[in-house]
């Protein structure tokens, strides 16, 4: 995999929205990495904080996870990882040319008896996780629920109906075990059982208009921005559609409305795609990978629960939080 892109793996992320490209690194890499990964977590035991300064205390910025955002910066041998020429190869085929690294980081998961839920990021992007530790089921691995992008986001969705008996699919492995996978495929993170501490490196991507700041609100300068050529005049009413509706995790309306311009306006989508417009990624261009149903989204849906959440949000914009908040009481 390290220079030619294996056509079942891309077809395959499309499909399923995940892809397990197993260890894409050599062990001397990989062994440089590790002991870079260690070194970062004996100075942050608990991670830093949003300001990237040191925590001192075992509490939770984000749930379930210490994190240390600046790892190229602190440790430039994690920048060996983004030159890898399967991971630019894929990113460049699924992105194009002029790709966005919006964030770069390591994360460590201690024992902890709680999951993430199962929840979606921005539409239209890529992202890769790397295990930099071996991980097995229940330590604190991250799982999907694969062909989920597109489905409603997991707040609004029956998981009842038949589809979701199979459940997630855990990434677990050996370290180096590298998995691309899709923001909008529905993802969580299990428990983790074990007093052995589990950490995995992530990197969240976008196309070439995709805003390369993390979560932190840092500004990173790891993108792929090689060429001029792909900046080409933008058509400002679709790139407004697609800004209104591709950061849809929590808004079933904006999501479906996505899905609908994405997947079924194909000749809307086409310019978009061409014009790189933010939460926009290549299609697979095969009609059978590429094809969505509205029936099979518009059935995954909980009308009761998306009439509830909506109707919140809708009190809660006229009255704001804390008369919500009252009402709730009220109800109580
Ligand atoms: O930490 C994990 O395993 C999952 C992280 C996650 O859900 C996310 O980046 O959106």
């Amino acid at each position: 995999m390290e220079n030619n892109l294996e056509e079942d793996k891309i077809k395959t992320l499309y499909l399923n929205g995940l892809v397990n490209l197993n260890n894409i690194f050599d062990q001397d890499l990989l062994k440089k990495i590790r002991s870079a990964k260690d070194k970062l977590f004996k100075d942050f035991p608990y991670g830093q904080d949003d300001n990237l300064q040191k925590k001192t205390a075992g509490d939770f910025v984000r749930p379930g996870s210490y994190m240390i955002w600046d790892v190229i910066e602190r440790e430039p041998i994690f920048s060996k990882i983004l030159e890898n020429k399967a991971i630019q190869n894929l990113s460049k085929r699924v992105l194009g040319e002029n790709y966005t690294v919006a964030s770069f980081y390591i994360r460590k998961t201690p024992k902890i008896n709680s999951k993430l839920n199962p929840h979606i990021d921005y539409q239209g992007g890529l992202s890769f996780s790397i295990l930099l530790d071996d991980i097995s089921l229940n330590q604190g691995e991250t799982f999907f629920y694969e062909q989920s992008h597109k489905f409603p986001p997991p707040p609004f969705a029956n998981t009842k109906k038949s589809f979701f008996k199979k459940g997630p699919t855990s990434i677990t492995g050996k370290v180096g075990d590298t998995f691309f996978w899709f923001p909008d495929c529905w993802h969580g993170r299990n428990v983790n059982e074990t007093n052995k501490d589990t950490t995995i490196l992530m990197c969240h991507m976008g196309n070439l208009n995709h805003p390369n700041k993390d979560s932190t609100g840092r500004k990173v300068g790891y993108s792929n921005k090689q060429s001029a050529t792909e900046n080409k005049q933008k058509n400002e009413v679709l790139n407004r559609l697609f800004k209104f509706c591709g950061n849809s995790p929590n808004n079933v309306f904006t999501h479906f409305f996505y899905c609908l311009i994405y997947f079924k306006f194909s000749k809307l989508s086409k310019i978009a795609i061409e014009q790189r417009l933010i939460f926009t990624r290549n299609k697979y261009g095969d009609e059978a990978v590429d094809n969505f149903s509205i029936t099979k989204y518009l059935g995954l849906i909980k009308f009761s629960k998306a009439i509830v959440i909506t109707a919140k949000k809708l009190i809660k914009s006229i009255v704001g939080e804390k008369g919500l908040s009252l009402i709730r009481k009220a109800f109580k």
